[in-house]
């Protein structure tokens, strides 16, 4: 009998869930026909370059997604499923700290890990729990009827759980059990029609918009899928051009002449879609939640921490200086910024140790002579080709800027009280899996595609 195998299945997987959002979600389709649009035309005026950062069959079917579940449980099961597509729990995000308005849950993102992986099908889906014990939230009564609530529901029912395990210790599945887990897997990650029970939601909704989406109903649902875009400035403009609103702003770093780094993501917002609701006397009656969005991104080369510093410190200069200007477009003040203080080209980032690169040998066989010992010498005379490794995780800003620009109040927060402490360790224990660092991977990425130089060209050291 015939079988799949992880990754087939995970993008699958993708390509399902994203059929059935494009039905249910008409924007969605929208923004997938233009993202296709704009990626073609990159692709024709800049040719070979357009591929740096992937090649253009994963950009397509590239896309992320996004869960939210309630309990350690509920999260450790959702890992389940995903190590059954070849993901690992990876980065840990405290939205809690990052936004400015009601968002209380923590996050990480499961994702493959290995290079051939990713270039097979990076899906990726940002994942977010909800804290029901931080009492800047949660008054103690309600953190108890939370709790209850979340604990008496069933998101993913055993006939999904069982298979997922098995294609996560045998990495494939027969075909047939292939079917019915796609099934299963992406029914799980559907708007249930459920009647919503309207004064419990309520009673949610007044705290954070998030924190209803999540408690106040029986089921989760992916709340948007992204697609990739290779210049997502040309597709904000062309959603507009289009009739579609989208926020304010594109997040991350700012459209300037320098390499793309990191990740570059905009939206548009939440549209009210009917739901079934329940009142307290039990009849059912018509209503409209706004829950899922969409969202498109650029993604750019993987910073190193060092990198990731001087990122986060320019984004501070760039608050600084657009709240002492603010008449001022923040875009313009960002690219001045940047401008001065980022470096320009590939090469420096390289140099100064701020980005990654797989580096392997150069193609073409250098003039005469021994090669330079040092990584800047050998790339500059050809013995070594560095190419760009892809940002394949999230920034905890703008995702705190995609859950605000969603949220319709901004619920309540009381910063008198002490925060519940949460890290990579401690969400590590709640999966029951290890969360592991991006920067620690990404820098593994480099190092072995050094050692593998260093043996090609006969070095008696690893460049660095
Ligand atoms: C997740 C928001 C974060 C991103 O791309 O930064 C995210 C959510 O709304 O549940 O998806
Ligand atoms: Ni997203």
């Amino acid at each position: 009998m015939s079988t799949i195998g992880q990754w087939r299945l995970r993008a699958a997987f993708a390509e399902r869930l994203s059929r059935m959002y494009g039905q249910e979600v008409p924007a969605y389709a929208t923004l997938v026909d233009v993202s296709r649009e704009v990626n073609e035309d990159v692709l024709r005026a800049r040719g070979a370059d357009a591929e740096r950062l992937g090649s253009i069959h994963r950009v397509t079917a590239e896309r992320h997604g996004a869960i939210r579940v309630g309990t350690p449980d509920e999260l450790r099961q959702v890992a389940r499923i995903f190590a059954a597509l070849g993901r690992h729990p990876v980065g840990f995000y405290d939205l809690r700290e990052a936004a400015a308005s009601a968002v209380p849950v923590v996050s990480t993102a499961f994702r493959p890990v290995d290079g051939a992986e990713l270039a097979r099908n990076p899906f990726r889906v940002f994942t977010s729990m909800l804290t029901p014990a931080d009492p800047r939230f949660f008054d103690a009564d309600l953190r108890t009827r939370l709790e209850a609530f979340l604990a008496d529901r069933e998101l993913f029912p055993p006939e999904l759980l069982a298979p997922a395990d098995r294609a996560a210790a045998e990495r494939e599945l027969p075909a047939e059990q292939a079917e019915r887990f796609l099934q299963l897997a992406v029914a799980a990650f559907e708007l249930s029609p459920e009647p919503v029970d309207r004064a419990w939601y309520g009673t949610l909704e007044r705290i954070s918009a998030v924190a209803a989406d999540i408690g106040g109903v029986r089921s989760t649902h992916i709340n948007h899928l992204t697609p990739r875009a290779l210049d997502i400035d040309e597709l904000y403009r062309r959603m507009t051009e289009r009739g579609i609103e989208m926020i304010d702003t594109i997040q991350g770093p700012p459209a300037w002449k320098g390499p793309d780094v990191l990740l570059r993501q905009t939206s548009f917002r939440a549209l009210a879609e009917p739901r079934a609701m329940r009142t307290p006397d039990g009849s059912v009656v018509g209503g409209a939640l706004r829950v899922r969005f969409g969202e498109v991104e650029a993604r750019g080369i993987a910073l190193t921490r060092e990198g990731r510093a001087l990122y986060d410190e320019l984004l501070g200069r760039v608050d600084e200086q657009a709240s002492q200007n603010p008449a001022e477009a923040r875009s313009d003040i960002a690219r001045a910024v940047w401008e001065r203080h980022m470096p320009g080209s590939e090469e420096e980032l390289a140099a100064e140790g701020l980005a990654c690169f797989t580096y392997s040998p150069g193609t073409g066989r250098p003039g005469a002579g021994r090669p330079p010992t040092d990584l800047e010498g050998l790339v500059r005379e050809g013995w070594v080709r560095a190419e760009p490794i892809v940002y394949e995780d999230f920034l905890p800003r703008s995702a705190a800027g995609i859950f605000q620009s969603n949220l319709s109040g901004e619920g309540t927060r009381d910063d008198d009280r002490q925060g519940t402490a949460y890290d990579a360790a401690r969400l590590s224990g709640a999966i029951g899996r290890e969360v592991l660092d991006p920067f620690d991977l990404y820098a593994h990425q480099q190092n072995r595609s050094l050692a593998h130089v260093a043996r090609a060209l006969g070095l008696s050291a690893t460049p660095g």
